[in-house]
Order: structure tokens, then sequence, then C-alpha cells
């Protein structure tokens, strides 16, 4: 299958790695910003998390890096309906994280915020197990501002509005509080297999 994807002229709508109503972005990589892309340096980069958690914690960007590195090699999707086949993001795992703060049991979701004050909420069990990552480099070359660098989340089994560029933290919750694009009418979880875009879908 993917093998030919190159040379099909036109996605076909029963590709079985394109979600319902997705379409195939190739070589193009939309920038969707709500913000003006801040000027970062990896030095004045920050991620906490805190909330529910035993041991809240900041990392620096060096602290963040001696952590054990984890690539994602696979598939995005954007809930405008571009999906782009086998990207290749490095970064942390978010378990290395959430495991050096001790969640509390009773925490059942979380609340992203990135260092321009876009924020987006999930549920815990969607940002454990192997299934999130702190990216900070995109094919191997150090992830561009426009994109989220120096370091941005990474949630690529949910539609793409859910990995908030510039992360700056993770506040753990016992429950749901909406973030900027869920408060306006998006998806509490946004799952794609489902086409969870929109609240109620
Ligand atoms: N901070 C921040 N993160 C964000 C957004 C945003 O506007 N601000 N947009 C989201 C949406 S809707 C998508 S599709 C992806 C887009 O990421 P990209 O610009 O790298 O393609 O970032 C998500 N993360
Ligand atoms: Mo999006």
């Amino acid at each position: 299958m993917n093998v030919t994807r190159g040379f099909t002229g036109r996605p076909r709508v029963t590709d079985p790695g394109l979600p319902p109503g997705q379409y195939d972005a190739r070589d193009e990589w939309p920038v969707l910003s709500a913000e003006v892309t801040p000027d970062l340096a990896p030095a004045d980069w920050s991620f906490r998390v805190d909330g529910l958690v035993e041991r809240p914690r900041t990392w620096g960007w060096e602290e963040a890096r001696a952590l054990p590195a984890s690539v994602y090699e696979g598939d995005i999707h954007c809930v405008t309906g571009w999906s782009k086949f086998g990207v290749r993001f490095g970064g942390v795992s978010l378990d290395a994280f959430l495991d050096a703060v001790r969640p509390d049991p009773a925490a059942t979701h979380a609340v992203a915020y990135s260092h321009t004050g876009y924020t987006t909420n999930l549920p815990l069990a969607d940002l454990t197990g192997g299934r999130a990552w702190i990216a900070r480099e995109f094919d191997g070359e150090p992830l561009s501002p426009e994109h989220g660098g120096p370091a941005r989340l990474l949630v690529p089994h949910l539609y793409f509005w859910k990995s908030a560029k510039w992360i700056a933290g993770i506040t753990l919750l016992d429950h749901d509080e909406p973030g900027f694009w869920e408060a306006n009418g998006y998806h509490e979880r946004g799952n794609p297999w489902e086409e969870q875009r929109y609240s109620g879908d």
C-alpha cells in the first residue's frame, strides 16, 4: 500500500491509513497557528508538569534532553482535513516526565498549555503508554519555530490540534476542562478514526 502511494496520482478514499474525511497532504506541511510564532530559544524553553501529582516539576532544555530519547514514526491528522504519512519526530516520551512527577490516582484528565497561552485538554490515558511525546526534532533536524520549536507536544493518534506547539506544561486534573479549540466547539477527545471533529460528534 505505502509503496504505491507516490505513484497513484490521487489519494484513494479506501486508503486504510487515511481516517474518514481526510486527504493526503503529501509533501506539504501546512502551518496552523492561532498565535504569532514566538521567538523562543531553547535556553528560554521550559516544561512543567503539575496539578494532581506528588512531585510537581519543571524541566529546562538540557534537563529534558538528558531524558531517554524516543522517536515517533507514523502519521498525523489535522481536523481541517490534511493527513501526513510517515513523518518522523524525535524527542522524549511523555511517560518519562509523568513517571518523575508520580500522578495522583485521582488524575483523569490534563490541560496542556503553550508558552503562548494556547491550551488543549486531553484524557490522561491519551498521554500515557508511549503514545505522546515532547518533540524537538522533525526528520532529524531541530523542530522549526513555526511548527512549534524548540519543542511541542505530539499526540499523533488524536487530531493534531491536541499537539500543542511551544509546549510549556501539562496540568493534571480530576475532571475535563475545555482548552482553546474545545471551548470553541471542537471535540473533547478528537479521535480521527471516529471523526470526532466537533463537540457532539
Ligand atoms: N500553540 C499552538 N499549538 C497548536 C496550534 C496553535 O494554534 N497554537 N494549532 C493546532 C492545530 S489546529 C494544528 S493542526 C497543529 C498544526 O501544527 P503545524 O502548524 O506544525 O502543522 O498544531 C496544533 N497546535
Ligand atoms: Mo488543526
